[in-house]
């Protein structure tokens, strides 16, 4: 095969420090050694329909056992569990009321302002029962969709968990979305309810949400019966007689005793909207038991959960990681969650180790934009926090660049702590390339190896392993409980959007991610981005993480993002657009640099040819970079696509200059 066809990715990044895991940390881990995470690997090779039945009934209570564990007749349709009956709110409260861990502090929640509440798990239940009646009050039942625009208050935890109990799928739509996103989304779910706040606090202000839910249900969203408002900032708001309803008016009367409703394992749980880079957003649909015994399992698993922990994952629960990370995995294993309404922000740079600091985190889980972010202003600030409660670290979102990689771990975790690099995304429920943090040794930039039962691989398209050190596409070849059952509403583009990239000869069906991956000699996975962001210079097919991480790699860099944009000679031309360290000024002298030290780095056919500063990136608001924007940016053309997501629409017009 020519380079010019090659259908895969090149590699061109090395990578050789190792970190072993802390020896007391293995010691009392769960999962303590190599041998143990392959001995448990295997068994999910060698009989997966046996570890898994085995993992639902040991890890979940089911008020009718399930008949059989896998229905893989319709592929790539999965059904988990059928027969079973089960309840993912009684799963994260009701089965730990009967011992100690009822008096056990199920949530911390620190608001902005520096107010706070905490929950026992006993009074989270009596909070989620209240509510469960009042959605009943609402006349919302089994079946019925309910939609979140919600703060990060305890009651969006509060409102999910109420859902599930009574049967109601949720979607949580993120509350920094538009009144527009927010009603693609209640039309496309066909919401009952909607459930949200006045407002809530942000970089020191009060931020409204009401007023959008007001245009999105003044534009026409039919099946919109009633809205329930959160009182959080007390701003006034305008209230619409007959469909709003005051939360405290009507939650904190209702009788704590509800019990859970028994739902089919195949039962939707929730749908979640992902943007799809153009058009519509896909409505990601998971299911009961499946997807609870997966966030639940990855949950244990990835951060060793201890009794005694205080984890801390910074994510919004309007995304997979709140969903899985904050609210349904430490429940469902009866640990202590912490959530926060607040960022760092000017006024308070240190607002995360603060939080860390007060509440004893143990483990704390981000991504690497916040990462980077932290790097750019120095380790002045975190010095100043006390943060020797940490046990463990976690990212996720981007791949995380070698050097943000290892400021995390030694700035935030004393050189102490594993950080464990979770590669998943919102259509498999929870996390699927992890370290385990007393097993696996780390390298600073690896997701390192798939958990157990997970088939993950890196392929070409006809399915084919591509050998070690080659670039090809990050696939899984076997169902696992927590996969997403179908696009809302339209199982055609399931079908589309996942399975029919990736074409083996024999008919079997591979789940494509649409990330660009390499393994390396250790079977390690380097994940090297979305696939759509491959760059082609002469017949190179370069990924945009590896260049990037080179840029960041240079003292200066704060952080890089590199596009391609058509070039007459080479196919591709590379542009890089970087932000640098707080107090550095970007000028010829330094483009030069780095294009001398991205081609020492790597080699010379991945010097950008153009490098341009700026003060910010275009990011998604859980903190992915667009690069689809800079694309058209660099190459001259209008911004076309869907641009709903974008954080903050200031820094696309500082690019366009
Ligand atoms: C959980 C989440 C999914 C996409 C995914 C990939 C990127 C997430 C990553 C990572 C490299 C990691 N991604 N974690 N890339 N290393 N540890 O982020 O879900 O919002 O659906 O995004 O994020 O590109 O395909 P989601």
């Amino acid at each position: 095969m020519t380079q010019d066809s090659s259908p895969t990715i090149e590699s061109v990044l090395q990578e050789e420090r190792q970190f072993a895991p802390p020896p007391q940390l293995a010691a009392e881990a769960r999962i303590g050694s190599m041998a143990a995470y392959q001995a448990l690997a295997a068994r999910a090779e060698a009989d997966p329909d046996g570890f898994w039945g085995e993992a639902a009934r040991s890890e979940l209570h089911w008020f009718a056992p399930f008949d059989t564990v896998l229905d893989w007749s319709d592929p790539p349709f999965a059904r988990w569990f059928e027969g079973g009956t089960t309840n993912l709110s009684f799963n994260c409260l009701d089965r730990h009321l009967d011992g100690p861990r009822a008096d056990k502090t199920a949530l911390i929640w620190e608001g902005e302002p520096g107010d706070g509440r905490s929950f026992t798990y006993r009074e989270l239940h009596v909070e989620v029962c209240r509510a469960a009646n009042a959605l009943k009050a609402l006349g919302v039942g089994k079946g019925d969709l309910v939609a979140l625009y919600m703060p990060m208050v305890p009651e969006a935890a509060i409102a999910m968990l109420a859902c599930a109990r009574i049967g109601a799928p949720h979607s949580v739509v993120f509350g920094g979305f538009s009144a527009e996103a927010l009603r693609d989304r209640l039309i496309d779910g066909q919401a009952k309810l909607v459930i949200t706040a006045d407002g809530g606090f942000r970089k020191d202000k009060a931020v409204a949400l009401k007023p959008a839910v007001d245009q999105a249900l003044a534009e026409g969203c039919p099946s919109v019966e009633h809205v329930l408002v959160v009182r959080r900032t007390g701003e006034a708001t305008g209230f619409e007689a007959g469909r709003d309803v005051w939360w405290h008016e009507l939650v904190d009367g209702q009788s704590a005793d509800c019990p859970a409703e028994p739902m089919a394992s195949e039962d939707r749980l929730f749908v979640l909207y992902t943007s799809g880079s153009t058009g519509k957003p896909k409505g990601v649909v998971h299911t009961t038991a499946g997807y609870n015994l997966w966030a639940h399992l990855t949950f244990q698993w990835i951060f060793d959960i201890r009794e005694d922990d205080i984890h801390w994952c910074t994510a919004d629960v309007g995304w997979i990681t709140g969903h899985s990370y904050i609210v349904y995995g430490p429940l469902s294993n009866g640990a202590t969650t912490l959530m926060y309404e607040g960022a760092p922000r000017p006024s308070k740079p240190g607002a995360f180790w603060e939080v860390i600091e007060k509440h004893r985190v143990t483990i704390f889980y981000t991504a690497p934009t916040a990462i980077r972010a932290f790097m750019k202003s120095g380790r002045a600030v975190p010095d100043r926090y006390d943060m020797g409660s940490l046990r463990i670290l976690g990212t996720v979102g981007e791949p995380i660049n070698p050097e943000a990689w290892m400021w995390y771990r030694d700035v935030i975790g004393g050189d102490r702590c594993p950080v464990v690099d979770t590669w998943w995304q919102t259509e498999t429920g929870g996390v699927m390339i992890s370290p385990l943090p007393g097993a696996t040794p780390t390298k600073p930039g690896s997701a390192t190896l798939p958990l157990p039962g997970i088939a993950a691989d890196v392929v070409d398209l006809e399915g084919n392993s591509v050998p070690t050190g080659q670039g090809g596409y990050l696939a899984v070849r076997r169902p696992w409980p927590g996969m997403m059952r179908t696009v809302h509403g339209d199982p055609e583009r399931f079908r589309r959007s996942y399975w029919e990239h990736i074409r083996p000869a024999d008919g079997s069906w591979l789940y494509f991610a649409g990330d660009g991956a390499r393994r390396d000699a250790d079977g390690y996975f380097w994940v090297m981005g979305r696939v759509d962001d491959v760059i082609n210079v002469s017949g190179h097919r370069l990924g945009t993480m590896e260049i990037e991480s080179a840029l960041v790699s240079h003292p200066s860099v704060a952080e890089a993002a590199v596009v391609g944009r058509p070039d007459e000679l080479k196919g591709e031309g590379i542009v890089a657009f970087v932000t640098l360290d707080v107090g550095v000024e970007g000028d010829a002298a330094l483009e030069a640099e780095l294009r001398r030290h991205v081609g020492l780095e790597i080699g010379p056919i991945a010097r950008p040819d153009v490098i341009r500063f700026t003060d910010a990136l275009p990011k998604t608001r859980s903190g992915k970079i667009m690069r689809r924007i800079l694309r058209s940016l660099a190459a001259g053309e209008d911004v076309s696509g869907d641009t709903s997501t974008l954080e903050d629409r200031s820094v696309l017009d500082a690019l366009r200059v």
